[in-house]
């Protein structure tokens, strides 16, 4: 609990300075914080009913537009096509706060006044939808918290302090400027790193990676939601978290819902689970929280947190032991025919046992070091060393089988044990019973075998959420559950499916990020940065970072170790944010640049559950003073002396990168997306995941097995113990590293702390909008009544919930959803509008080298009242 009272002090300090922050001459500005302290002490409208008795009502208010849901009357009046009144200028706009959902909106302008937003349509009908955060949008953009100046703290008065002076551009570009340079001379480029989160738009981030490539920076990267994406590049090659498109949830037998919380986290996709089910397809929610969905499903498993990687390993033991495995797809499309040697761990190859392809590869490899030598950087060999699989009962190697390899093989080569892959998958997985699974997973031995008629029962469409892999065995669930798929080849066709619907678009003109230069700074992720900051160390080495330029995101409210950030911000030399808003990032830069919102500017957003590339029109000038990314980092270029290298506004960039010839190959322009608005780019629809067995591994098939395991993050010597790199080697069972019984952590704050995406928020976007506001007052945490009567709580009092880490004090909500032994709270308020601490302050940066990720749900707190103001 260190450091609680300090914090305590400083937020009393941050809620009063926030008002004397913003120049009150100009009106409105000043506004801000009063709104802010009033919705703090305004007593929530809500009455305090059972979570179970409401389930109904908000499933329904989840899905504003199109044929499902309570609220339909409102979104057909918000609908396309609408009578306009004289005067009014209608632009489509992208809503694009990475929910997932990228809406196409009508952007409604009066007098240059965006006067309403309302649903557009996407060419496909089925994905036109908006939801209130859409509808909410004027509200947000005329928010009175809106950053209007730059602003620079004042001279003499601590990081985070909260008290500002309105200055000019010029001075603001002046001085960072003559920081940057100051920084870079005396540490090097790479001590300035630019960080640009989960708020992505593909003129902005672009040009940031550009900036920071080009003049050297250090990268901050993306830590969150990375377990997935690491299990999957490892298990697929795919570089997303993959699945079949969500139109073709219709085709499925059963849908299994992993995790995801998607009437508020995707509820734009929610329909479309509504609709199978309409047509008789089963609904099975795995989900420790009794959600909104877990109430719609015609089963909810409620899961011990962070063991479904047991429960995942349990259906791979039953399919070996019921003989369901898909042997075709095993033998042409998996690495289950390769052997694996038992001395070295690794694949079995040609080089191994013929002489001639030894020699072969060894030229081939000194081949690439004197090109190497030469071009002065890593040349990699191109020579394909295959492995070996074994057919009709000889060696061969892989590209050569003609006939489908044996599965189950051993082979003694040299005096070493040489064994497929699936023969030691069947191992690994023997002592996985439903038996063992079931103590492990807490869900009975008969439901395990209940689930498993379900899984075997193709095809099945497991949506996998974010939930399960944020903790410390994050991968190996994800891991286990491509396993899964993998052995009765549940992938690739339609109806059958794993992961969660994040596609990426890959024809743009990427030249465009490495044009002003190449940075020898490292990428270092976020969970990672804080730390590197305090020690000035990276990979065991000195590392400097003195200086950072925070955009397109909020890392101290939403990363791991709130406490730790705002240390490691004080102790940088000159802190840069640009944002609309006053974030806690913001609150503690040295300097505060106001961004221009979404549809102030030309933008093209992708990257969504709709393989579609979509173009947001420039609806009314940047507000105030408030300029684009763009025209920002071509401010700055220009006054460090390479203005020439970069383009001054968003047509040129969004141009530049996609008039090239992928793009043109898809039939896409810019000129032909600003007319089309919206162009897919997929040739399949409903587009299917590693259709017809297509992998993009080194093998081409999908991979059971890691060959060479190798960590997302090798700052760490740890990584590369032995016991480490052969649980890397398959799909492994191990606890969290905290949300479990037994561990320290567990043994001193008893309750798992979770969160849950807010349906009023995207992370802490739309914090500080009115109306939204006004129905969701300010910041709860949910508990199960018989834990608070354990602990003498009252339904609606304020409450401290803390953990070594932190604390943050919020009101209570009794809920028969949650799981005894949990509390969750809805995510993504800044920390000033909590009365005291915040939620990310609980949060360890602790990481698995491999995924990289923030274990956001591997926490645990306790609960007691707060008897503080
Ligand atoms: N406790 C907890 N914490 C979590 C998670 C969790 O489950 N639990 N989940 C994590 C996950 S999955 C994610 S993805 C991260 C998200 O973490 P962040 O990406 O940091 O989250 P946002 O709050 O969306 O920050 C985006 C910021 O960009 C600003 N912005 C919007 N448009 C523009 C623009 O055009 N230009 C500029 N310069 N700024 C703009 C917004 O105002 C906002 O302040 O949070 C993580 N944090
Ligand atoms: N409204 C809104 N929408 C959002 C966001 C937002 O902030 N607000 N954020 C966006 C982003 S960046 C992301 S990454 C996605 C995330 O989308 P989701 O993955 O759906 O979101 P979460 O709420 O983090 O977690 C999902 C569920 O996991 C459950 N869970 C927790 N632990 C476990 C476990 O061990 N096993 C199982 N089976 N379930 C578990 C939780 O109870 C929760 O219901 O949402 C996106 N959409
Ligand atoms: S917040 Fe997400 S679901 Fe809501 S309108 Fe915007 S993109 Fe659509
Ligand atoms: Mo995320």
């Amino acid at each position: 609990m260190s450091g609680t009272n300090s914090a305590h002090g400083n937020r009393a300090a941050d809620a009063r300075d926030m008002c004397t922050t913003e120049p009150a001459a100009e009106g409105g500005a000043s506004a801000s914080s009063a709104h802010l302290d009033s919705s703090l002490r305004q007593k929530s409208a809500l009455t305090r009913r059972g979570f179970l008795k409401t389930t109904g009502a908000l499933a329904g208010a989840a899905v504003v537009a199109g044929g499902a849901g309570t609220l339909t009357a409102l979104a057909d009046g918000n609908g396309a096509g609408q009578v306009t009144s004289e005067g009014e200028e209608i632009f489509r706009g992208v809503c694009r706060p990475n929910c997932f959902g990228f809406c196409h909106l009508n952007v409604h302008v009066r007098d240059g006044r965006i006067v309403k937003t309302s649903r557009a349509p996407y060419q496909d009908p089925r994905y036109s939808r908006i939801c209130q955060r859409g509808l909410s949008h004027v509200s947000r953009i005329y928010d009175p918290n809106r950053l209007r100046y730059p602003l620079r703290r004042v001279a003499g008065t601590e990081r985070g302090a909260g008290e500002w002076e309105r200055i000019s551009w010029d001075e603001a570009i002046a001085e960072i400027v003559a920081k940057f340079k100051e920084v870079q001379s005396e540490f090097g480029p790479e001590a300035v790193a630019v960080s640009t989160q989960s708020q992505v738009s593909v003129a902005s981030t672009f040009t940031w990676t550009r900036f920071t490539q080009g003049f050297g920076c250090t990268t901050m990267g993306y830590s969150a939601d990375n377990a997935s994406k690491f299990a999957e590049t490892r298990m697929t090659g795919g570089n997303t978290w993959e699945s079949n498109e969500r139109t073709d949830l219709i085709n499925t037998k059963t849908i299994f819902v992993w995790g995801n919380n998607l009437t508020n986290a995707q509820h734009h996709m929610w329909h479309f689970v509504k609709e199978a089910q309409a047509v008789g397809k089963k609904l099975v929610v795995i989900d420790p929280v009794f959600t909104q969905i877990a109430a719609k499903a015609d089963k909810w498993v409620p899961i011990r947190p962070g063991s479904d990687t047991a429960l995942l390993l349990s259906m791979c033991n039953l399919i070996f032991e019921n003989d369901d495995l898909n042997e075709s797809y095993l033998a042409a499309h998996t690495d289950a025919p390769i052997l694996v040697r038992s001395d070295t761990g690794r694949y079995l190859r040609k080089s191994d046992i013929d002489e001639r392809a030894a020699e072969e590869k060894a030229s081939a490899e000194e081949e690439a070091k004197s090109a190497s030598a030469t071009a002065g950087k890593s040349i990699a060999s191109t020579y394909v060393d295959q492995p070996i699989v074994v057919q009709d009962g000889n060696l061969v190697p892989l590209d050569e089988a003609a006939e489908p390899p044996e599965l189950f093989a051993e082979r003694k080569i040299d005096g070493i044990t040489c064994r497929t892959v699936l023969s030691m998958l069947r191992d690994h997985v023997a002592e996985c019973t439903p038996a063992w699974a079931s103590e492990l997973t807490d869900i009975p031995e008969e439901t395990i075998y209940d689930l498993y008629e379900l899984v075997v029962d193709q095809p099945v469409s497991h949506m996998v959420g974010y939930g399960p892999q944020a903790y410390m065995n994050g991968v190996h669930t994800t891991l286990a559950g491509f396993t899964m798929c993998g052995l009765i080849g549940n992938l690739g066709y339609a109806g059958a499916s794993y992961g969660s619907e994040w596609t990426k678009f890959s024809g743009f003109n990427m030249s465009y990020l490495t044009g002003a230069g190449v940075s020898k700074g490292a990428t270092i992720g976020a969970v990672v940065m804080p730390t590197v900051i305090m020690n000035q160390e990276y990979k065991g080495r000195p590392y400097p970072v003195r200086m950072l330029i925070s955009t397109l995101g909020n890392p101290v409210c939403c990363c791991p170790d709130a406490n730790l950030w705002k240390k490691a911000m004080s102790k940088l030399d000159y802190v840069v944010v640009v944002d609309p808003y006053m974030t806690d990032t913001a609150r503690y830069a040295d300097i505060v640049l106001p961004a221009a919102q979404y549809f102030e500017q030309e933008d093209v957003n992708f990257g969504s559950e709709i393989p579609t590339l979509n173009f947001n029109e420039k609806a009314i000038d940047p507000l105030y003073e408030s300029k684009t990314d763009v025209e920002i980092v071509h401010l700055l270029a220009e006054a460090l002396g390479k203005g020439d290298s970069f383009l001054n506004n968003n047509s040129d960039v969004l141009k530049f990168m996609i008039d090239g010839p992928t793009c043109e190959s898809l039939g896409i322009s810019y000129d032909s997306l600003r007319e089309k608005k919206e162009q897919r780019y997929f040739a399949d629809e409903p587009h299917i995941a590693f259709r017809d067995g297509r992998f993009a591994t080194p093998t081409g098939r999908l991979q059971f097995y890691a060959d060479n395991p190798s960590p997302g993050d090798t700052s760490s010597e740890k990584v590369i113990t032995t016991d480490r790199l052969a649980q890397e080697r398959m799909a492994t069972w191990f606890p969290p590293a905290n949300a479990w019984p037994g561990t320290k952590s567990m043994e001193r704050y008893p309750l798992i702390c979770n969160s849950e995406r807010p349906r009023f928020r995207v992370h802490s976007q739309w914090f500080s909008t009115p109306i939204l506001r006004e129905l969701d007052p300010e910041p709860i945490v949910k508990m199960n009544p018989a834990d608070a009567v354990d602990r003498n709580l009252l339904d609606g009092q304020y409450v401290e919930v803390y953990n070594d880490l932190g604390h943050v004090v919020v009101r209570l909500e009794f809920s028969d959803a949650i799981r005894p032994g949990m509390v969750v709270y809805p995510k993504g308020w800044q920390m000033s509008q909590h009365k005291d601490g915040s939620w990310s302050e609980l949060i360890s940066t602790d990481y698995d080298e491999y995924g990289v990720n923030g274990n956001f749900m591997d926490v645990t707190c306790e609960v007691r009242a707060w008897d503080g103001e």
